[in-house]
């Protein structure tokens, strides 16, 4: 039977480590709510499948599906993909999954997260999301790792870590008053230091702009590997994009990790503004009271959004004249595995990216 454990990681020995790490899987949830995905899915499918497919090169996948959708997934991914039916309210695996936790003694558990949809109902992005604050619980079952439920709210795509005690995040999206409202900045440091293994935590101001994320650190910037960073840049001072670029440079550029080293700071070019045309917006079904997708909306676009694998990179591609210097600078940034392009403008105008639907299980 599956523990709800009653201590915390740090106390208990784990730690999260960094994405660069090996893994033992990756977890996604099929796209399905025509709300969300344009013409009632079929293209955001093509992406997740192409997304899917090009992980499972690399290392097992698990596509969770609806009951409904079940047989349609099944049938549209190869039979290297593990197929499961679980219950979700849409398909952000990074932030409504769990963040796995692991020791130095071949032990693992995981954290299960309050969820609110980005927001609750102060600009959360949906409601219901009952179905997707229950995954964690749920992988815990089916995995049969130990959970931790942590009483903070927090998506995957908010953080990110060197696996060696430095977390980055931003504050305008952990300690937006839609999150945490309670919490100062210290007790949530304290929850992130408790429920991560982590020491020392890098505040950025900002993510991208437009991201109706409020934020999430996964498009703005991440770690290549410990002391190395990678942040989504442009050198057009016209775009909002630069100042916060700009700002989150310099304060990567003065600060250290954990560890006292100070970080190598890369730039990747970011593409053209993606904007979301009148066909794709009519795509999108209304919801009572908004429309989600306007004609003219700019997405917030972003190559840092890609998914490290054993051995791989999967990486967005927005076939924008900026993809082949991108695709470029993370082949030589991570030269042992191979960097593999998916074409994902379909997952961008859903509001996220490859790193936003992907979730890696470690290897403990
Ligand atoms: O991590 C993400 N980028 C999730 C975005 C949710 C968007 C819902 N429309």
């Amino acid at each position: 039977m599956v523990a709800t454990l009653s201590g915390t990681p740090a106390r208990d020995g784990y730690r999260m480590p960094g994405e660069f790490e090996p893994h033992d899987g990756c977890w996604m949830i099929w796209p399905e709510r025509t709300d969300n995905w344009r013409m009632g899915a079929k293209p955001a499918e093509k992406a997740f499948v192409a997304v899917a497919e090009a992980i499972s090169r690399f290392e097992p996948v698990t596509m969770c599906v609806s009951s409904r959708q079940f047989v349609n997934a099944r049938h549209k991914l190869s039979s290297k993909i593990r197929v499961i039916e679980l219950s979700n309210n849409d398909s952000w695996m990074r932030d409504v999954g769990p963040t796995f936790v692991i020791n130095d003694k071949g032990g693992i558990r995981l954290v299960d997260w309050d969820f609110n949809a980005w927001g609750g109902l102060e600009g959360g992005l949906y409601f219901p999301w009952d179905q997707d604050d229950l995954i964690p619980r749920k992988v815990a079952e089916i995995t049969g790792i130990d959970r931790y439920k942590a009483p903070l709210v927090l998506e995957g795509g908010s953080i990110h870590v060197d696996g060696e005690g430095t977390l980055i995040t931003t504050e305008e999206c952990l300690l937006n008053p839609n999150r945490n409202p309670k919490l100062s900045r210290q007790e949530i440091e304290g929850l992130l230091h408790d429920y991560l293994g982590v020491e020392k935590i890098i505040w950025l101001p900002r993510g991208c702009y437009n991201d109706e994320t409020d934020g999430h650190v996964d498009n703005l910037c991440c770690f290549v590997r410990p002391g190395v960073v990678l942040l989504t840049w442009t050198d057009d001072p016209d775009d909002p994009q630069h100042e916060i670029s700009k700002e989150a440079y310099e304060i990567l550029r003065s600060a250290t990790d954990a560890r006292g080293r100070s970080f190598e700071v890369h730039k990747l070019h970011q593409p053209a503004p993606v904007i979301v045309t009148a066909e794709e917006a009519e795509g999108v079904d209304p919801v009572e009271g908004t429309y989600p997708r306007k004609e003219g909306d700019r997405m917030a676009g972003s190559y840092v959004n890609f998914y490290i694998a054993n051995g791989g990179v999967v990486m967005p591609l927005f076939n924008d004249p900026a993809d082949q210097a991108a695709m470029a600078k993370l082949k030589e940034l991570f030269p042992d595995r191979e960097v593999v392009g998916v074409y994902s403008r379909e997952i961008l105008l859903g509001g996220g990216n490859i790193h936003c639907i992907t979730q890696q299980q470690p290897r403990p």
